[in-house]
């Protein structure tokens, strides 16, 4: 009996409208099942991962060693609270504080209570240690940015669809242009700054990589302000840009350091803030701190995480792969194709279409042929696969992206 393939996909969506919020437009896939770079839709049809959740599984889907550090601590202690000790905490701050060269780590859940986290540290900083006055504290963001979604977080956005219908907002951020070390110098002239909180790469903006020496510049700005630059590295640290950290081409080592996303390879939701004791230390005891950070199933699974993405050589397939990714787009030439942009496997097409619904239509055939990835921001397609992918899948890869292009008229 022929089944309508489409039912069965139709019935999980309906469901899934019927009683869930309505605050994603996903693509028209159900997906069932993921290994490696693949996941698999619930009518059996294979797909190449081209988003790895906005890069929260670099290292693929489901790894065996990350799963089988899951499957047992889940059947020994998933949970105590920090109201007691337990014994993978101290394991996991080692070797994570010792991996980054910090310290401490101060461990959350989602990015965006890691972002929150780094701006309290800053502050707490700002009025302890620098000496600004209480509740005066100033920390620099850049325009376009992307850090969460909480009140506080988004009150620093630029986005109105982050932002309409959600104020009031926190104040005391100071928006300078993505960037642009000029704007940046200005602003530090404010004794009242206690940070600088900037992504390395933008991703939501569409993966806008700075100039060379950007970030290194805006460094050293900030130490003669003595100002703290936070880099949020959720979505560009952990091999995605080619090194374990998008700073690491610039050897810059920040201040307050945000990691989040592919720090759990994909499983449970694990951020981090790593910073050094004269940071980290003027939170004291009961000041902060969430049921989940820190516990010891988070602790057990990141460590393995940590170690596929070293073990596996996962930074240098990322830069190895990610430079054949841009060559081959962008000497395929194709008039759709405005700019190909990226570091490492942490890549965007530019569309250059008059038509807004382009990208949205493009990423509607690439899934008819077997590959997923989401616009972002209208006009621009991230392209972010697993950082296990090898060069023969990238290419087949590769291969279906010229011929959905090859496909489309202007
Ligand atoms: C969504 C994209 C958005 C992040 C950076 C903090 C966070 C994120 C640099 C917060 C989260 C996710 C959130 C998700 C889509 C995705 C995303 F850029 F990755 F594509 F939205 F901009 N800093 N990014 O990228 O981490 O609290 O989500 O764990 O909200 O739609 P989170």
């Amino acid at each position: 009996m022929s089944i309508n393939v489409q039912t069965i996909s139709s019935e999980f969506v309906e469901l899934e409208q019927a009683y869930n919020a309505h605050n994603y437009h996903p693509l028209p896939v159900v997906l069932e099942k993921g290994k490696g770079v693949y996941v698999w839709d619930v009518e059996g049809k294979k797909y190449f991962d081209f988003l790895s959740a906005y890069s929260a599984v670099n290292q693929g889907h489901c790894h065996p060693k990350i799963i089988d550090a899951l499957i047992d601590q889940a059947q020994q202690l998933t949970l105590t609270s920090r109201a007691f000790y337990n014994n993978k905490l101290g394991e996991f701050a080692r070797y994570i504080s010792v991996l980054f060269g910090y310290d401490k780590v101060l461990p959350m859940n989602s990015g965006v209570e890691a972002v929150e986290t780094a701006i309290k540290l800053c502050r707490r900083w700002g009025y302890d240690v620098k000496g600004i006055k209480e509740n005066e504290a100033k920390i620099i963001v850049c325009e376009h940015n992307f850090h969460g979604r909480t009140t506080g977080v988004i009150s620093f956005s630029t986005d109105p669809s982050s932002t309409s219908g959600f104020g009031p907002f926190m104040p005391n951020y100071i928006k300078i242009p993505f960037n642009n070390l000029t704007a940046l110098a200005e602003a530090l002239k404010d004794k009242n700054v206690a940070g600088f909180l900037v992504e390395p790469i933008q991703g939501e903006a569409g993966v806008i990589v700075p100039d060379t020496g950007y970030l290194a510049e805006a460094f050293e700005l900030c130490k003669a302000a003595n100002v703290l630059f936070i880099a949020d590295e959720i979505q560009t640290g952990l091999c995605r840009t080619g090194k374990m950290l998008a700073c690491d081409f610039e050897n810059v080592h920040p201040d307050i350091l945000i990691l989040g996303k592919a720090l759990s390879g994909g499983t449970i939701p694990v951020s981090a803030v790593l910073c050094d004791d004269e940071i980290m230390l003027n939170i004291k005891a009961g000041e902060h701190g969430s049921t989940y950070g820190g516990n010891p199933l988070a602790c057990a699974v990141s460590i393995a995480a940590l170690a596929v993405l070293q073990n596996e050589n996962m930074a240098a397939n990322a830069e190895k792969l990610g430079k054949l990714f841009r060559l081959e787009l962008t000497t395929f030439n194709h008039p759709l194709i405005k700019e190909v942009r990226g570091k490492g496997l942490l890549n965007a097409i530019e569309i250059n279409s008059t038509d807004e619904e382009m990208a949205w239509n493009i990423c509607l055939q690439l899934k008819e042929n077997g590959l997923l990835a989401k616009p972002t921001h209208g006009d621009k397609i991230r392209f972010a696969p697993p950082l296990c992918i090898t060069t023969e899948e990238l290419l087949d890869a590769v291969e279906i992206i010229k011929k959905v292009f090859s496909s489309i008229s202007k």
